[in-house]
């Protein structure tokens, strides 16, 4: 890598802060496109997940600014799945404590976005840096197929997709999913719009849940939390804010801690050399009663992603906490 080399990012994500029962891993993950000297992060674009896309918003708003990045674009995308549903969970979720803002004060929404649709913005964000730009996609991948179906011509010119999600099974405990038997969260908020991506031909890494669950190590523990300084700056208050929340009322009982999820998309992004991959041919369920959103590999087929399929979890984070607090 030269010095003077930063891949162009956009983060679609699902970023809640201080929100109970909301994940810490996106503002987190927002925090290292930032700070990550290998990447230069073009804007956000917001998807339903951990909340609302215009909430999630105003979340990502909070964190740049605590970056010192408000110069960063932040764009408002889809609220429910390709189809206008939405799952009945998240519709019970958004009803309750996850549809309104937490304990961390946030900007009013006229102030938390660029006035532009996220997939208008993914369009024109892509097209006009022809082969330069990496998507890095942490949520439903609702935005990216319909920006794909609108104007097809981003397809080519993408340099490549960089997504968080699915379950393989490599991993005998926790490779399979989390939000049923057999899928992964954001494959499952909307597998059409998986389905989509997964086809469109643009090189893709696969990240999933068979790497990033406690048994690589990628942990954020309780402990290091606890010795951040918050009085550094307001990042790392921010940053502390943000785990704080995640360990008081956890999404998962998976772990004592956040388990890095959607960093480590973003760190794969910056150094696509990370890990271990493997070039696989990927599907999504997209019909079964029991399967819905399972990624299945295909046998038979020509890869169409490479796989993320091994890390040193505790060393990622150690390099994630430390690059976000330099
Ligand atoms: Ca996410």
């Amino acid at each position: 890598m030269t010095a003077d080399f930063r891949r162009k990012i956009i983060l679609d994500t699902d970023p809640a802060i201080g929100i109970p029962g909301t994940d810490a891993d996106d503002p987190i993950a927002i925090m290292l496109a930032v700070k990550d000297p290998r990447l230069e992060l073009l804007g956000v674009t917001t998807i339903f997940g951990n909340c609302p896309p215009d909430l999630g918003a105003r979340c990502a708003t909070q964190v740049l600014a605590a970056a010192g990045r408000s110069d960063i674009p932040v764009a408002i995308g889809m609220a429910t799945r390709m189809g206008g549903d939405l799952p009945e969970l998240l519709q019970q979720a958004y009803a309750g404590a996850r549809g309104k803002p937490g304990s961390i004060p946030l900007p009013a929404l006229e102030d938390a976005h660029n006035h532009q649709h996220a997939v208008d913005f993914i369009i024109e964000t892509v097209l006009a840096h022809p082969g330069e730009v990496t998507i890095v996609a942490i949520g439903a991948q609702t935005n990216i197929a319909l920006a794909m179906v609108k104007e097809p011509k981003i397809c080519a010119a993408l340099h490549s997709i960089v997504f968080m999600g699915g379950a393989l099974g490599f991993n005998a405990e926790y490779g399979r999913g989390n939000i049923t038997p057999v899928a992964e969260c954001n494959i499952w908020f909307d597998p059409q719009a998986a389905d989509i991506v997964f086809r469109s031909g643009v090189d893709l890494t696969m990240v999933g849940l068979d790497v990033t669950n406690p048994s690589t190590g990628l942990v954020l523990a309780k402990e290091p939390v606890a010795d951040i300084d918050a009085t550094a700056s307001p990042l790392a208050a921010m940053f502390k804010q943000v785990c704080a929340t995640f360990l008081d009322a956890p999404m998962f009982e998976w772990s004592e801690g956040c388990v890095l999820y959607d960093p480590l998309a973003v760190a794969v992004a910056a150094d696509p050399a990370l890990g271990e991959f493997t070039q696989m041919a990927i599907a999504v369920e997209t019909q079964g009663r029991l399967t819905l959103g399972q990624t299945v590999p295909q046998r038979d087929q020509p890869a169409n992603m490479r796989v993320c399929s091994g890390i040193d979890g505790k060393a990622v984070v150690q390099n994630i906490v430390s690059t976000i607090l330099a």
